[in-house]
């Protein structure tokens, strides 16, 4: 009995543990007048914590679906590699223009087959294209640290287990701009963030 005791005590005291050494954040994106439709093409995310973070066990996916890149902007941390999917019964081809992705073309495949890219290099921002549907655009967005959020249709967000301490605050939208801010994120964390995108 005594030994499920302190079974017990420690999944409570672990759980405290857990709450008091992250918190979220929260709060809602809204932009100039005509322009809400780009809200949700926006990244929230804190530029640097000061720890080394490694990138997810399962790859992220970058779709083809619809004619249309499935996110239009993908965050990921640094040394990520991104599954890209075509779900189309067309081909499509995947390329970037930007150095810090190599400038690498994936070549052009058919349905339900998967090519993948890893993206090493810290602040690359690579446009995603396809040769044979120049309308078809995404955005790849590499980050030092989990910690960011794309906002809903709505605008809000939300950025989980957040450690405690003082940050900047970016955001990213391909059209639109925003400030940057100074955020101080106690135990609490913070609910009511705002951020306007303006052109
Ligand atoms: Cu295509």
């Amino acid at each position: 009995m005594r030994f499920y005791k302190k079974i017990l005590a420690l999944l409570i005291f672990s759980q405290v543990a857990v709450s008091i050494s992250s918190a979220q954040i929260s709060g809602k994106v809204d932009a100039d007048p005509g322009k809400e439709k780009y809200i949700p093409n926006t990244v929230v995310y804190i530029d640097h914590v000061d720890k080394v973070f490694h990138p997810p066990e399962v790859n992220p996916k970058m779709n083809q679906k619809g004619l249309k890149f499935i996110p239009h902007v993908l965050p990921v941390v640094v040394g990520t590699t991104i599954d890209f999917l075509n779900s189309d019964d067309v081909l499509h081809n995947v390329f970037t223009p930007d150095a810090c992705a190599n400038k690498f073309n994936l070549g052009t495949w058919p349905k339900n087959e998967m090519r993948s890219f890893t993206y090493d290099k810290l602040g690359c921002e690579s446009v995603l294209l396809c040769n044979v549907h120049p309308e078809m655009e995404a955005f790849v967005l590499v980050l030092q640290n989990p910690y960011f959020a794309v906002p809903d249709g709505s605008g809000n967000f939300r950025i989980d287990n957040v450690p405690p301490g003082r940050y900047t605050l970016k955001v990213w939208n391909d059209r639109l701009r925003a400030e940057e801010q100074e955020i101080s994120v106690s135990n609490s964390g913070i609910t009511d963030l705002q951020i306007h995108l303006e052109k």
